[in-house]
């Protein structure tokens, strides 16, 4: 049923934009005010196996176009993307919430990592080294996978989808995406601008709808050999079992539990400052977000007193407005679990210093804004100190040592992101070496990833493999090992010997 006066979107298959098999639709609306962002095609199975015989059908011959060129779209991408960052940061403020600032951020992401993936297209570098038989060449190159289904979640619209799309379509992939069904309009956009850019007719499809039915099928094809999926824990385990019976690659990036550690030399103010913006930028909704806090008992009180203090300075409204600090969270049930949180924390004793409350007034209720809470005297078993809350709401824990602190922040099933706060070079050398996380920060909070860097975590938060930076390559690659005997006759490794 179409929305009178609201825009109508479609998916892009091998090149055109089509409805949904079926004609259905769902709708997008902001956070911010529940406005109408614009109608969907509510896709299925069919829809998805339409994109999936495109992308295989591109893919033979994507495969083989050069690298350099392949990466000469990337480049005209980030162009793209640049002179039109104004309006997709526009668009993201108000479908995805996310204030103005962090919104140009998102984007300036995706911007940073086309022009570095498109540098990979002149690299994507293997290997030579010598052979232990004479006459004999040898040398590892990488190869695509093939068809890259790409699911992605709403927290990041333009920069996630840019980590896993990018690498994928230079390494010579061709890529059906599936947006989140709260960004749908961010992802449309992504892909129109990445097709402006130049790429062929099925190198990058996108089809909408709830991960149900479009990831459910995608993750089930068996023409897509690989996946890629951002989002939580209990999804990424129902997609590697679902991945496992054809043995698909599965590249995860799950939840986190990241914890800034501030020890009693720290500068408090700076500090603070770092467990502002990690914990409450992008209102608490990052993969990254600080939701821990562990204080060394000596400044607990002053730190707590200064937090509190920033922490009720914080504005709310709509992302576009300047004066904003914290935007709306993604939708009502992302509201209505993070109060749940609040419940939970006072149930199990915790203190709740400030916040805790669906904030409304000013127009607040009509989109989903909670007031930036903080607990204090958490223990590290409770639940709020355990399990991904997603939202505005961080935990301080106090501890006596620096040991004591480590084993706090390592102590969850997540490991993601960490950080210490500390002028001591030889405890900022201790946590760096033994934070059980894939990224960790001195002097500063646990958010602020760039693109060239290996992006994951260890233990829950993904299977082993990193986004971003070279490692990103190995998700999309299959290594080759090539050996050339120029010798003329057989010389059989670890038997013939060469003198
Ligand atoms: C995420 O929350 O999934 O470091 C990604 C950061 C951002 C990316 C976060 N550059 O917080």
């Amino acid at each position: 049923m179409a929305i009178l006066g609201a825009k109508s979107f479609q998916n892009y298959i091998d090149g055109e934009w089509v409805d949904a098999a079926s004609g259905e639709t769902f709708e997008s609306t902001s956070p911010a005010n529940g406005d109408t962002i614009g109608v969907f095609p509510k896709s299925a199975a069919e829809d998805v196996d339409r994109a999936v015989a495109a992308a295989r059908t591109a893919y033979e011959s994507w495969r083989l176009v050069p690298a350099p060129k392949r990466g000469e779209v990337l480049f005209r991408f980030a162009q793209l993307l640049a002179e039109h960052k104004d309006e997709v940061t526009e668009l993201m403020t108000r479908e995805m919430g996310k204030v103005r600032a962090e919104a140009a951020g998102d984007v300036q992401e995706a911007i940073d990592m086309a022009y570095y993936m498109g540098g990979e297209g002149r690299r994507l570098f293997g290997q030579t080294t010598p052979s232990e038989l004479r006459d004999k060449f040898q040398m590892s190159v990488r190869m695509p996978v093939g068809v890259v289904g790409a699911i992605t979640p709403w927290n990041f619209p333009i920069a996630i989808p840019s980590w896993k799309t990018l690498p994928a379509i230079v390494c010579g992939n061709t890529v059906v995406f599936k947006p989140a069904t709260d960004t749908p309009a961010l992802g449309e956009r992504y892909v129109e601008l990445f097709a402006e850019a130049g790429l062929p007719r099925g190198v990058l499809n996108i089809v909408h709808g709830g991960g149900g039915e479009v990831g459910q099928r995608l993750v089930e094809h068996p023409d897509v050999p690989i996946i890629t999926f951002t989002g939580s824990r209990e999804t990424g385990v129902a997609v590697t079992r679902a991945a496992a019976e054809n043995l698909k690659h599965v590249h995860l990036e799950l939840g986190g539990k990241n914890a800034i550690i501030v020890m009693d030399d720290a500068d408090l103010d700076l500090a603070v400052d770092g467990i502002v913006w990690s914990a409450f930028g992008t209102s608490g909704q990052r993969c990254t977000a600080a939701s821990r806090v562990i204080v060394h008992e000596a400044v607990y009180d002053q730190l707590a007193s200064l937090l509190v203090t920033r922490v009720e300075q914080m504005r709310l409204g709509p992302g576009w407005e300047d004066d904003t600090d914290i935007g709306p969270v993604i939708n009502r049930g992302a509201l209505e679990k993070i109060h749940s949180y609040t419940e939970i924390g006072k149930q199990e004793g915790a203190k709740l210093l400030t916040g805790g409350e669906v904030a409304d007034g000013n127009g607040l209720e009509k989109g989903f804004y909670y007031r930036p809470t903080v607990f204090g005297d958490v223990e590290s078993g409770m639940r709020i100190a355990q399990e991904e809350i997603f939202g505005p709401t961080t935990a301080l824990i106090r501890v006596s040592s620096l040991g004591e602190a480590i084993a706090v922040s390592n102590g969850v099933e997540y490991g993601l992101s960490s950080s210490i706060f500390s002028r001591d070079v030889n405890k900022a050398f201790r946590a760096m070496r033994d934070l059980n996380t894939g990224i960790t920060y001195v002097n500063a909070g646990t958010i602020g990833a760039e693109v060239h860097l290996p992006f994951g975590g260890t233990k829950d938060t993904g299977n082993g493999h990193r986004e971003a930076g070279q490692a990103a390559l190995d998700v999309f690659t299959e290594w080759k090992s090539i050996y050339v005997d120029y010798s003329g006759k057989l010389q059989r490794a670890q038997i013939d010997t060469a003198e």
